[in-house]
C-alpha cells in the first residue's frame, strides 16, 4: 500500500496521506512521497490547485514515532532536514494554490503542514494540536514561525507549551484556520473551493502567494515595491485581459491559467 494516494482530476491534484493506521504519521517513506508528489504539481501544467488531505478518521499524527526509536530509521538529525523542512518550503513556495482539508485530527508537524498551506479548511471533528511539548520537542515545521502570526504571539506560546486540543470551530474563531465545515458537507466544500482555486487566474495567485510569503517579513515600504512589480507581472497574463474583457462584456470570466 502507497503512504501517499495521488490523483489529478478537472486540474486539482489531490494528495492524500495514506497510512490511517497509524493516523497518517509520516515515516521517512511518506515524506519523501509527499515532496516527488509536490514537485510533481509544480511541474505538470495542467496542475492549477493541490488538496491535501488524510485518509481515514485522521488528517495527519505528525512523526510516526515508531521510526524515531527505529535503530534502522532515518535518525534525528535527518527528520527536519530531509523531511518537514522542505514539505514545508515546497508547499510555500509552489506557484499554485495549495489548500489543506483537515479531515481529522492533525498533530505536531501534522498540524504545523496543514497550517502552511495557502487555505486551511476542516472538518468539524478535525481539531489541532501543536503535540510536541508532551514529548519534550519544539514545535517544528514553520510552527514557530507561521503559529505567532496567525493568531497572535500569547495564544500561539501557550498552545505550544499546553499542547491543547484546539477543535475546528474554535481554530476558525481565532484565526488558525479559514473555515470549518460541518462533517456532513465538508468534502462537498472542499471540493468546491478546490474547483474554485483551480478555475481562477493561477498566475496571479501565485504571484498573491510570493506577496504574501515577503509580506511574514518586509516593511511596508519593500512591500509596496514587491507589490508594484508583481503586479506588472500579473497584468501582463493573458488571465488579466480575460477577467477584464469578461466584466465590461458582462460574461463568466474563463481563466486558463497563462
Ligand atoms: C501513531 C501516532 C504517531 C505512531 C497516532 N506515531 N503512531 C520532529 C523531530 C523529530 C522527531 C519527532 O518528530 C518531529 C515532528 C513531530 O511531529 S513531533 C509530534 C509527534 N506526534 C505526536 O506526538 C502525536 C502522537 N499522537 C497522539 O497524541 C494521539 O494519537 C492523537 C492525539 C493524534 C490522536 O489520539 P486518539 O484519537 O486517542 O488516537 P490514538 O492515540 O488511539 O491513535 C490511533 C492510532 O494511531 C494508534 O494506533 P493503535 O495501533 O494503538 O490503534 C496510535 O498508536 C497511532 N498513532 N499517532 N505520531
Amino acid at each position: 500500500m502507497t503512504s501517499i494516494l495521488f490523483e489529478i482530476k478537472n486540474s486539482i491534484a489531490f494528495i492524500t496521506l495514506n497510512r490511517p493506521e497509524k493516523y497518517n504519521a509520516f515515516n521517512r517513506e511518506m515524506a519523501l512521497l509527499l515532496q516527488e508528489k509536490l514537485d510533481e504539481c509544480e511541474k505538470n501544467i495542467s496542475v492549477r490547485c493541490v488538496l491535501i488531505t488524510g485518509a481515514g478518521k485522521a488528517f495527519c499524527a505528525g512523526q510516526d514515532l515508531s521510526e524515531v526509536v527505529d535503530p534502522n530509521g532515518p535518525g534525528m538529525e535527518k527528520i527536519l532536514s530531509e523531511h518537514y523542512n522542505p514539505v514545508v518550503r515546497k508547499i510555500r513556495n509552489l506557484n499554485k494554490p495549495v489548500l489543506s482539508a483537515v479531515n481529522g485530527v492533525a498533530a505536531g508537524a501534522g498540524a504545523n503542514i496543514a497550517l502552511c498551506c495557502d487555505v486551511v479548511i476542516a472538518s468539524g471533528h478535525a481539531s489541532f494540536i501543536q503535540a510536541f511539548s508532551k514529548i519534550g520537542l519544539i514545535p517544528d515545521s514553520g510552527g514557530t514561525y507561521f503559529l505567532p502570526r496567525l493568531i497572535g504571539f500569547q495564544k500561539a506560546s501557550a498552545f505550544m507549551m499546553l499542547g491543547d486540543k484546539i477543535p475546528a470551530i474554535e481554530a476558525e474563531r481565532i484565526g488558525l484556520i479559514y473555515k470549518y465545515f460541518p462533517e456532513e458537507t465538508f468534502l462537498s466544500e472542499a471540493e468546491k473551493i478546490a474547483i474554485t482555486l483551480s478555475q481562477l487566474p493561477t498566475k496571479g495567485l501565485a504571484f498573491t502567494k510570493r506577496a504574501l510569503n515577503k509580506s511574514l517579513d518586509q516593511s511596508l515600504e519593500q512591500q509596496l515595491q514587491t507589490e508594484d512589480s508583481f503586479q506588472r507581472i500579473a497584468s501582463a497574463t493573458n488571465d488579466f485581459s480575460e477577467g477584464v474583457s469578461a466584466f465590461l462584456e458582462k460574461r463568466t470570466p474563463n481563466f486558463k491559467g497563462d
